[in-house]
């Protein structure tokens, strides 16, 4: 895991004056010639996606000519995300311009969330980082990440608003995904006045949340749907994990994906399937991502850190929400969860 860079955010706090006001004057001290790419962390989701986009519009708007998104990873966006507005301005990783004036991050808590992009913080004139994660390692040049935010979206719309950007239906559509996406539909803890404010702002530009709804949580393929039935139906309880507070989890190989046909985005949504059981504070959905490799997310209803046992195992995230790479077979990297488990249990 990356260390704290010196000169990065204090824990818990979130941006000051000073770096608002760097933000604003990198972006308004582009000269006209600059070339600006925006980046995301890799499997990109919905906050990643909207926040990048949305603000690219913004800096559209503002009459940014040479302006590029991108992902680490293969260039496939998920297909409930591919409507969004803004799309057009994404490049495969290969094709994004080596050597930036401009570089800004969206919703990456490390810069092994960027995979091969990690260089382009390094050759870039500048590195503006917009992020909510506690755990953000204090990575690039000008941060603005604010732990409190719901969603890097309110951040990046904290930047627009400053930037004199005039929010419209495009780039609220994009923001309202970020912003839903995190929340969990607007279900989550971090659900706080100021997210449903936010949201109206938004919603006032136009926008239909039922649309979006349907397009980004309601629809999957058939496929999907019986992949589900068979990931869900080999979830087991351990009650007695967690120091009594319970673990539920299930995995996903790439064979299970072959055999239904589906891609691994499919995926994103199996946690919400299998967190729901009453029976477990902690909630847990390991998958394939290579041959001993997989993808871990980890949630939790209030007993369990899970940031804390993310990080002790390379990765991060919230505190009810957070996920790592763990490698060996699925009972080995369970185990390594269960171990961490009692550590990191929150005073009640
Ligand atoms: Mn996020």
């Amino acid at each position: 895991m990356t260390a704290p860079a010196a000169g990065g955010p204090p824990a818990g706090a979130g941006p000051t004056d000073t770096d608002w006001a760097a933000a604003v004057a990198a972006v308004r001290g582009l000269p006209a010639t600059a070339r600006v790419l925006l980046i995301c962390h890799v499997n990109p989701d919905g906050d990643a996606l909207g926040s990048m986009l949305g603000f690219g519009l913004g800096l559209r708007r503002l009459g940014v000519r040479q302006l590029q998104a991108t992902f680490p990873g293969p260039p496939e966006v998920p297909e409930p995300f591919r409507w969004l507005p803004g799309s057009d301005l994404l490049v495969p990783q290969d094709d994004a311009y080596p050597d930036p004036d401009l570089v800004i991050c969206f919703d990456a808590a490390s810069e092994s969330r960027l995979g091969d992009l990690v260089d382009r913080l390094d050759k870039a004139g500048t590195a503006l980082v917009l992020d909510h994660h506690a755990s953000n390692t204090g990575f690039g040049g000008i941060h603005l990440v604010d732990p409190h935010a719901a969603a890097t979206s309110v951040v990046a719309l904290g930047l627009l608003d400053r930037l004199g950007v005039t929010l419209d239906a495009e780039i609220a559509a994009c923001l309202y995904v970020a912003l839903s996406t995190d929340t969990g539909s607007f279900r989550f803890e971090a659900t706080t006045p100021a997210v449903h404010e936010l949201a109206a702002r938004l919603l006032a530009t136009g926008i239909s949340p039922g649309e979006i709804s349907r397009r980004i949580f309601d629809t999957r393929p058939f496929g999907a749907v019986r992949l589900f039935g068979e990931v869900v139906g080999r979830a087991r309880l351990e009650p007695a994990a967690a120091a009594g507070h319970g673990l539920v989890w299930t995995y996903a190989t790439r064979e299970d994906l072959a055999r239904h046909h589906q891609p691994a985005y499919v995926l994103e949504a199996l946690i919400d399937s299998v967190r729901c059981t009453a029976e477990a504070d902690v909630s847990c959905v390991v998958k394939q991502s290579g041959d001993a490799e997989w993808a871990v997310s980890l949630r939790s209803k209030g007993a369990v850190d899970v940031s804390r046992v993310a990080m002790a195992l390379g990765g991060g995230g919230h505190r009810f929400a957070a996920g790592f790479t763990g490698w060996g077979t699925v009972d080995e990297v369970v185990e390594r969860i269960r171990t961490e488990l009692p550590g990191a249990l929150l005073p009640t």
